[in-house]
């Protein structure tokens, strides 16, 4: 059996599921139009993107140069934030938002794509084609595709790879263009993607006269592996194997280029094997060949997309030490530094990854975007290996990556915290990253448009194949094509999840041969599977069912959902005494609108979690699982000052009812508290 699998093409999966099909319905209908004003800043009160600005400046740019124009840009060198100055129109001709500000569009693009495979839209099909063919006039003769350089007449480019993000841009753009080729077949985008590509590698690499850098922001490397897949393409993957091998490596090139720029400063160079340069460089992953990395650090974001790289690489190439550092990178962050809404990143600084074990719940970064990227290194994982604590975690991701947009679709977390008093957010300067409420938009929006490729593709995530097995990694409700053992079938997955652990897989039509694995899903205790009639062996959290599947060929799963009550490893010091619950795939959490104010308070015996009540509620239009617990709740009987001489009468525990609804649904009823870990006794 072939265990290196695919994902399924989004094309042969028709996904039907009650749950996911109304988060998807969401980002279709609500997400990819309001994102489509956004980018046009249209949106009124939210942050203006820039970006369509940005690439219409750029187009005009090539069209009067194209005829010969003489051409006197503004001349006013662009920051990491370019705004209007105080009191200033915008310039036409200038670039404005972050310098990475293209990506967004290109994010839009990804999700439309696939939106269309699922849905056909002339409409937004029309609308998308003339972004592409917006992005193709802006393009320089020689490939080149940045706008933030292009409008700046390429002053710099190429020369701050560490912080400029025209590799991220790249990345962005192969993306968006082979999923855009994959849904309406047009060239158009992916030889844009290929022609910048090209330029780059023009520039970059060893040799004579090249620039030997690799992205600052990781994800150039995974999206290279995917341009080699859709072109065929030998040299695309030998570019991505480029990036991923040069980074770290001595002499560093991150600490040159820096030091070019200290020395322009009239500052002393730094020593890459300084300590503190060491750790500052460790922020884009670049303190070490991958091959020897461990441990994951650095901004949460560039480390999955640079892990997805590496389990690319891995697989595709054989490459044994590739493989080793991702399987080591994947412990450490599993092991020591993943929150239990899924989220990754403890720390504001640097939207990074803190120690091992620090895991605060109110200051926690988990970037929505973090978990989306780990979503993508969970995937590749599977690839690599079917072992199902990879679909576990990847579920869990889930619960964060739903957090980021609200359940309307119009409004959006960038940071998803654990614990939350409204008040603290506005007033301590400390959470000042902490948002209480989910936001419109943002200046640096690159939240959003993740949530919405990812919602958008989400089977190719659930399914993955070789060509004699079929993996089923999160029961997504469907009706899919699928070639397997050299027969084809159409094969029905019913799941009633999250409200109940039911899940049916029958056979449709066709026949087929090979093996059907599911996942159990760690969550649940005792599934039992009826295979009918069938052996089926137990491995790696997989039950593999083998063929042959003809019309009528059933398995039912059951997975039953219990209320699990979780605590963390004694290194976390934050969470000595603290239970957080899930129920089935969801983390959960109290919320002020069911439980009144001050949820620190509350204290859950043992014996309330042993006999909770299910149930379920409309929440944001959403029918969701609620879980009610008799609870206790700490009062004090007399004011004693901040500090008293205890007594045992000071304090006492009355009864109190809690409600946990899913994590991913808070703050959907209003402004107000939320906890995911509470005291218990
Ligand atoms: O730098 C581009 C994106 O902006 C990162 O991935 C996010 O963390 C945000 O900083
Ligand atoms: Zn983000």
């Amino acid at each position: 059996m072939k265990m290196q699998t695919k994902p399924l093409p989004l094309r042969d999966v028709r996904v039907n599921d009650t749950f996911w099909l109304q988060e998807m319905e969401l980002v279709r209908k609500e997400m990819i139009p309001y994102q489509w004003e956004a980018l046009n800043d249209r949106v009124e009160g939210a942050a203006p993107s820039w970006c369509i600005h940005n690439f219409r400046a750029a187009a005009r740019l090539q069209a009067r140069r194209r005829l010969g124009e003489k051409i006197c840009l503004p001349g006013w060198p662009g920051t990491f934030e370019t705004l209007p100055r105080k009191g200033e129109a915008p310039h036409p001709d200038r670039f404005y938002g972050f310098l990475f500000q293209d990506s967004d569009l290109y994010k839009w693009l990804e999700a439309v794509s696939y939106s269309l495979v699922r849905c056909p839209d002339e409409e937004l099909e029309r609308t998308a084609a003339e972004a592409v063919e917006l992005i193709c006039q802006a393009q320089e003769d020689d490939g080149y595709l940045d706008t933030f350089y292009i409008l700046q007449e390429r002053k710099g480019a190429f020369g701050n790879l560490e912080n400029n993000h025209e590799l991220y841009c790249l990345g962005h753009l192969i993306e968006a263009a082979v999923a855009w080729h994959q849904a309406t077949g047009r060239e158009d985008l992916l030889r844009a993607a290929c022609r910048f590509a090209d330029c780059v590698m023009a520039h970059l690499g060893h040799g004579e006269g090249k620039i030997p850098g690799y992205p600052g922001h990781e994800i150039a490397e995974m999206a290279l592996y995917r341009l080699f897949d859709e072109t065929g393409e030998k040299k695309y993957r030998e570019m991505a194997d480029y990036f991923l091998s040069e980074r770290g490596q001595h002499p560093n090139y991150f600490v040159r280029e820096a030091n070019t720029r200290r020395a322009e400063k009239g500052e002393a160079p730094a020593d890459e094997d300084d300590e503190a340069e060491k750790q500052r460089i460790q922020y884009y992953q670049a303190h070490e060949p991958v091959r020897e990395q461990r441990e994951a650090v650095g901004h949460a974001v560039r480390a999955m997309y640079l892990y997805s790289g590496m389990a690319d690489c891995a697989r595709e190439t054989g490459d044994q030490a590739m493989r080793d550092a991702c399987e080591r990178l994947w412990r450490s962050m599993a092991d020591t530094k993943l929150y239990v809404t899924g989220g990754i990143g403890a720390t504001v600084v640097g939207e990074a990854f803190s120690l091992p074990y620090d895991l605060p719940s109110d200051s926690a970064y988990a970037e929505t975007c973090a978990s989306v990227g780990l979503v993508f290194f969970a995937r590749r994982m599977l690839q690599l290996c079917p072992r199902g604590e990879y679909a576990d975690v990847m579920e869990m991701a889930l619960n964060t990556v739903l957090s980021g947009m609200a359940m309307d679709g119009k409004s959006f977390f960038y940071v998803n915290p654990l614990e939350v008093d409204p008040e603290a957010c506005r007033k301590d300067a400390r959470l000042r990253h902490v948002k209480h409420v989910r936001q419109k938009w943002f200046g640096c929006a690159c939240c959003p448009p993740n949530v919405a490729r990812l919602l958008s593709s989400l089977s190719s995530y659930a399914f993955t194949s070789s060509e004699d097995l079929l993996m089923i990694h999160l029961y997504l409700g469907c009706e899919m094509e699928v070639k397997l053992g050299g027969g084809e079938m159409v094969l029905k997955v019913e799941s009633s999840l999250p409200l109940e652990g039911r899940v049916r897989i029958s056979v449709l039509s066709g026949e087929a041969y090979g093996t059907i694995a599911l996942h159990l899903p760690r969550w649940c205790s005792s599934p039992r599977l009826d295979a009918g009639g069938r052996t089926f062996e137990i491995e790696g959290g997989y039950a593999y069912v083998d063929g042959p599947w003809k019309e009528g060929d059933t398995l039912v799963l059951e997975l039953p959902m219990e209320l699990q009550a979780l605590v963390a490893d004694v290194h976390v010091r934050e969470l000595h005494d603290q239970v957080a619950f899930r129920f089935g795939p969801l983390t959960l959490c109290a919320e002020e609108v069911d439980n009144g104010k001050e949820l620190h308070r509350l204290v859950i015996p043992k014996e309330a979690w042993k006999n909770p009540r299910l149930d379920v509620k409309k929440i944001g239009g959403m029918l969701l699982p609620v879980v009610q617990l008799d609870a206790l709740f700490e009062v004090q009987s007399r004011p004693a000052g901040l500090y008293a001489t205890y007594s045992e009468d000071l304090k006492a525990l009355e009864s109190r009812q809690v409600t946990l609804v899913p994590y991913f649904s808070w703050g959907n009823r209003g402004e107000g508290e939320m906890r995911v870990w509470m005291r218990y006794m």
